[in-house]
């Protein structure tokens, strides 16, 4: 064990496989709020939001005049819009796992720039998400974060749960298998095998889960007849700080343990 938290296992797969699923983190109580403040997050449509035409995926609207162009997809700033989505972002169970993840000794650090949303996939209108690594856009000293992805609703495949590439965090890609916006390329034949590999995520409400940064990832739209919704938040470790003057250091990253 690592200090009581998690075992060694889970430790080892996380290693290995570059996520884990931690099921139902959360008791029936605190789901119940949680689903509660993003459903009402997503009725109020505060900004700041990303909205399906801001995300120029394959399946998105195409301009403002398209439908369902004003459709949200990450309402940002989670933690910031109530005290509740603060609270299970810095949730000492949970962010004592990451901690363990991540090996971390100097302080475990909630990034307010990167992913801090409550993640929606509308089932009138939404796009997919094509393989990369959420490191791409990131500037940290090493690429060694966790993503803590929290279902407030059932994910799986038909309604554009997360599909990853098992181990892929461990693997050095050349910069030929990526696209001009670094998505990982499915028409060449070398990351079509690569890609062979895929596992479609399936997650129950309230389970966590948690994926390294430099994990392949990616998801189809919701083919499903309701929207999809979960909190999604990134941590650090405190050694390994955002590179000064980039997007990753705009606002502070919170020490949460
Ligand atoms: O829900 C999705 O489409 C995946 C989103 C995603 O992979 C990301 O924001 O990094």
């Amino acid at each position: 064990m690592t200090g009581n938290i998690i075992s060694s296992e889970k430790q080892a797969f996380f290693e290995k496989q570059g996520y884990l699923i931690m099921p139902r983190m959360f008791d029936e109580d605190r789901f119940q709020l949680m689903r509660a403040i993003a459903e009402e997050e997503l009725h109020q449509k505060a900004p700041p939001l990303e909205y399906e035409v801001d995300v120029n995926y394959p399946g998105a609207p195409i301009n403002q005049g398209s439908a369902g162009a004003r459709t949200a997809r990450r309402i940002l700033q989670a933690v910031s819009r109530h005290p509740q989505v603060l609270a299970v972002a810095t949730d000492s169970k949970m962010c004592g796992v990451i901690k363990a993840l991540l090996k971390s000794e100097n302080g475990l650090m909630l990034s307010q720039n990167h992913h801090n949303c409550i993640m929606t996939k509308d089932y009138r209108f939404s796009s997919d998400t094509l393989w990369h690594q959420d490191i791409r856009y990131w500037s940290f000293l090493q690429d060694n974060l966790i993503s803590a992805w929290i279902a407030l609703g059932p994910e799986h495949g038909s309604n554009g749960g997360l599909k990853v590439l098992p181990g892929s965090h461990l693997k050095t890609y050349s910069l030929d298998c990526f696209d001009t916006d670094l998505f990982f390329r499915t028409d060449l034949e070398k990351n079509e095998k690569i890609l062979r590999g895929e596992l479609q995520v399936t997650l129950n409400p309230g389970d966590v889960f948690l994926f390294h940064s430099r994990l392949l990832h990616s998801a189809n739209r919701n083919r499903s007849n309701e929207t999809k919704l979960s909190f999604v938040f990134t941590y650090h470790d405190k050694a390994n700080a955002p590179l000064e003057g980039s997007r990753s250091a705009k606002l502070p990253s919170i020490e949460v343990g």
